[in-house]
């Protein structure tokens, strides 16, 4: 872990905010925060360079030197969320640590790539409202992430920045080599739709609010996009994802802001997924190694539950990322 913070040291791009991350001090705001806006609102230059950096990810070398496999940056974030896959999703940790996966993409963006704007996310509810998934235009070929996939069994998609993504992480192993799959679904995009968001924002108890909020708003854009997207664990792979889960963070956010006196410290849920939900999507239990280390005492996500995303950025609790301007993720979302 310290070895890359040594090597960013070196480099002139890093911030303030960065080192801060290593030893947050819970409670404390940050100063400067990264203002997270819709893809939609960003100019075509700031498209662009958001567009440039990803690939920048995508072709960085490895930073953690402990991941068989990667070859990349890319890799080690697709690893990390594959790897953990039958652990970090159906828990009451799933928002958390999606939000802190989120930060760490962001923050590898500014640190290795020279990107200085804030993570966008998609508003998939607008595009939804105006017409057809294949018509939104999130997925340009220039100015955006490229379009469906051609159809076929490997259904690799065809145009775009990322259509010679190569990769190399799945689940079965850390040797493989496949493209960006894609498989637009229009019929499951409806599961975006307006009624199914305010059916969770209206929920009290975060227990109740995150498994809404992982059904049909979270479901919705996985399903509906296909393909790498499609697959719980390797779901990362893909670009998009993380302005999809910026967006489902937005939500939590709004969630959260509507009883701040409550909602910055609730959490709860199970800590382990239930097999019966693992079973469905073909995953075994997580291993010991982590769950024996997740600083709960029981069963239920606790404040103190450790988020870990294998060393690419410091390993950080629940405590530290509940307030979405505190100094471990330094946002607020537009
Ligand atoms: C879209 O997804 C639904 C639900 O998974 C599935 O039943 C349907 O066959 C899919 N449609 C297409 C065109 O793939
Ligand atoms: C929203 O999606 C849910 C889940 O598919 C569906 O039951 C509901 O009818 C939809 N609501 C509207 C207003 O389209
Ligand atoms: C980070 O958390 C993981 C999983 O809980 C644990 O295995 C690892 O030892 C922790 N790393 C540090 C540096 O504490
Ligand atoms: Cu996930």
């Amino acid at each position: 872990m310290t070895a890359w913070w040594f090597q960013l040291a070196s480099l002139s791009l890093l911030t303030v905010s960065t080192l801060s991350l290593v030893t947050p001090h819970p409670g404390r705001r940050c100063t400067s925060l990264n203002t997270r806006k819709s893809w939609y609102a960003l100019s075509k230059l700031e498209q662009a360079e958001y567009l440039r950096a990803a690939r920048c990810l995508i072709n960085h070398p490895p930073i953690t030197g402990s991941i068989e496999g990667a070859q990349s940056v890319w890799d080690e974030l697709h690893h990390t969320h594959i790897w953990q896959g039958n652990y970090i999703h159906y828990v009451g940790h799933f928002l958390p640590w999606h939000r802190y996966l989120v930060r760490t993409h962001e923050l590898l963006l500014q640190t290795l790539c020279g990107y200085m704007g804030a993570q966008p996310y998609w508003d998939e509810l607008a595009d939804y409202e105006s017409g057809p998934i294949d018509e939104a235009a999130i997925f340009d070929p220039v100015l955006g992430f490229g379009g469906d996939g051609d159809g076929g069994d490997d259904g690799c998609i065809q145009d775009g920045p990322f259509r010679d993504l190569t990769l190399h992480i799945s689940r079965e192993g850390n040797h493989a080599s496949y493209c960006l799959s894609r498989a637009f679904n229009q019929s499951v995009f409806t599961w975006a739709n307006r009624s199914n968001i305010e059916e969770c924002f209206v929920k009290t108890e975060y227990d109740d609010a995150w498994q809404c909020y992982n059904q049909y708003p979270h479901s919705a854009g996985h399903a509906a996009v296909g393909g790498v997207m499609g697959d719980p664990c390797e779901s990362n792979g893909d670009p998009i994802f993380y302005l999809h889960h910026a967006y489902l963070d937005r939500m939590w956010w709004q969630w959260q802001q509507a009883d701040e006196a409550n909602r910055l410290t609730a959490v709860g849920g199970v800590n382990v997924p239930p097999q019966a939900i693992l079973d469905l999507v073909g995953l075994p239990g997580p291993s010991a190694s982590v769950v024996d280390y997740n600083g709960d005492e029981g069963d239920t996500t606790t404040l103190r539950h450790v988020l870990w995303v294998h060393g690419i950025t410091p390993n950080v609790t629940v405590a530290d990322v509940l307030d979405l301007g505190g100094e471990v993720i330094c946002a607020t979302y537009e």
